[in-house]
C-alpha cells in the first residue's frame, strides 16, 4: 500500500522539484515565474505559475480529458500546494482548467472500480491530504470554474473561500455522488452545508443535484458569474481584494471558522479510510459504479 503512494509520490516530485527551483524561500520577489517543463515523458497534470510580485498563484488543472482526480493528480496537488504554503512570496491561488468545459470531473472512477482495498486505502488518504491542505490553506483559495464540476470537483471548489464560475448554463456543478449509488462522506457534506446551510445541502445531497450555473449562484453555491474569457482576470481582482486585509487577522479567521470542520476528520481519519475501503469495494456498490460507468460510455456513443 505504501509503496504505490511512493511510487506516485516520485513520478510528481520530480517534475514539481524542476519546477519549483527558481523560487525565492527568503519571500522576496523573483525575476521568473513558477513554470513546470515535461519531465521523464509524463507531463505534469497540474500547472503552477507564480506571480511573486502579486504573491498570486495560478494552477491549471491540465489532466485530460476531464481533469478526473486520480491518485497521481492529487499527489501532484498536495505536493503544490504545500509547496506554494511554504513558499512567503505566495499569498494566493487561483484554481482553474485548462481543459474545455470541465473544471473537473470530481473523483476518477477507475481508481474505486474494481481495485483491492488496499488501492482503496492509499486513494482515499490522498482524497483527504488533498481537501485537509485545501480546505485548511493559510492562503486565500479563489476557484475560477471554468467548466463543469461534480462531486469532488465541487468540493475542491467548496473548499477555497471564494467561488467564480463561467456563465453558461450547460455547466453544472454539485455534489451528485447519490447519482452514483455512493455516498458523499461526513467531510464533504459539511464543507457544503458550511457554504449553502443545511436545508439546500440536506436536499442537494439526497436528490444529488447538480446546479447549472445560475442555479449555483441562487442557492450561493458560487459567489458570483462572469463571461468565461473574463473568468481569469475576475478572479485576479477578488483575489487583490482579499489579499489588501491584514494577512494574520483574516488567516486567524479563516481558521476560526474552519477548525471544528478539519478536526472532525482529523481525529478520524484511519477510521474514515477504513470506512471508505470497506464501502467501496461492496459488491452491491461496485455494482452500481459499473453501471455508472456504463451509462458514461453510452451517453457519449
Ligand atoms: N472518472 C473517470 N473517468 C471519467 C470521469 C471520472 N470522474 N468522468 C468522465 N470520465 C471519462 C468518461 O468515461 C470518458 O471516457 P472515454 O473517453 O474512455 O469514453 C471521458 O472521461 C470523457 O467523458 P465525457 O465524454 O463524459 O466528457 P464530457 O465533456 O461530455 O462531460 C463531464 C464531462 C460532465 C465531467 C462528464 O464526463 C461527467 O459527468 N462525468 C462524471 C462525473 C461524476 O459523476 N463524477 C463523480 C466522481 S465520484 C466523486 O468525485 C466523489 C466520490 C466520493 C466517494 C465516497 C464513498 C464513501
Amino acid at each position: 500500500m505504501a509503496t504505490v503512494l511512493r511510487q506516485s509520490a516520485k513520478l510528481t516530485f520530480s517534475g514539481l522539484c524542476s519546477s519549483f527551483s527558481v523560487q525565492c524561500r527568503n519571500g522576496r520577489a523573483c525575476a521568473m515565474p513558477y513554470v513546470h517543463h515535461r519531465y521523464n515523458s509524463t507531463t505534469p497534470k497540474i500547472k503552477v505559475d507564480l506571480d511573486s510580485t502579486s504573491g498570486i498563484a495560478v494552477m491549471k488543472f491540465q489532466s485530460p480529458p476531464v481533469n478526473s482526480l486520480s491518485l497521481d493528480f492529487l499527489t501532484e496537488f498536495a505536493i503544490s500546494m504545500e509547496k506554494l504554503e511554504m513558499d512567503k512570496s505566495c499569498r494566493g491561488v487561483i484554481l482553474t482548467s485548462a481543459q474545455p468545459k470541465v473544471f473537473s470531473a470530481g473523483l476518477d472512477i477507475m481508481e474505486m472500480y474494481g481495485k483491492s482495498p488496499e488501492h482503496a486505502s492509499v486513494f482515499w488518504k490522498a482524497v483527504q491530504e488533498m481537501w485537509l491542505k485545501l480546505y485548511g490553506s493559510n492562503m486565500v483559495t479563489i476557484a475560477a470554474i471554468n467548466g463543469s464540476s461534480p462531486a469532488g470537483g465541487c468540493l475542491m471548489s467548496l473548499s477555497c473561500d471564494y467561488r467564480i464560475m463561467a456563465d453558461n448554463p450547460r455547466y453544472s456543478i454539485g455534489l451528485n455522488e447519490t447519482l452514483l449509488g455512493i455516498v458523499a462522506p461526513f467531510w464533504f457534506k459539511d464543507t457544503m452545508l458550511n457554504v449553502v446551510g443545511h436545508r439546500e445541502t440536506e436536499k442537494a445531497l439526497q436528490l444529488g443535484l447538480l446546479y447549472s450555473s445560475p442555479d449555483a449562484l441562487k442557492v450561493g453555491l458560487v459567489d458570483q458569474l462572469v463571461p468565461e474569457e473574463k473568468i481569469l482576470s475576475a478572479a485576479t481582482e477578488t483575489m487583490t481584494k482579499w489579499l489588501a486585509i491584514p494577512e494574520h487577522a483574516r488567516q486567524i479567521t479563516k481558521s476560526m471558522m474552519r477548525k471544528p470542520t478539519l478536526d472532525k476528520l482529523t481525529s478520524n481519519r484511519e477510521n474514515d479510510i477504513k470506512y471508505f475501503a470497506n464501502f467501496i469495494t461492496k459488491d452491491s456498490i461496485q455494482k452500481s459504479l459499473g453501471m455508472y460507468l456504463a451509462m458514461l460510455k453510452k451517453r457519449k456513443a
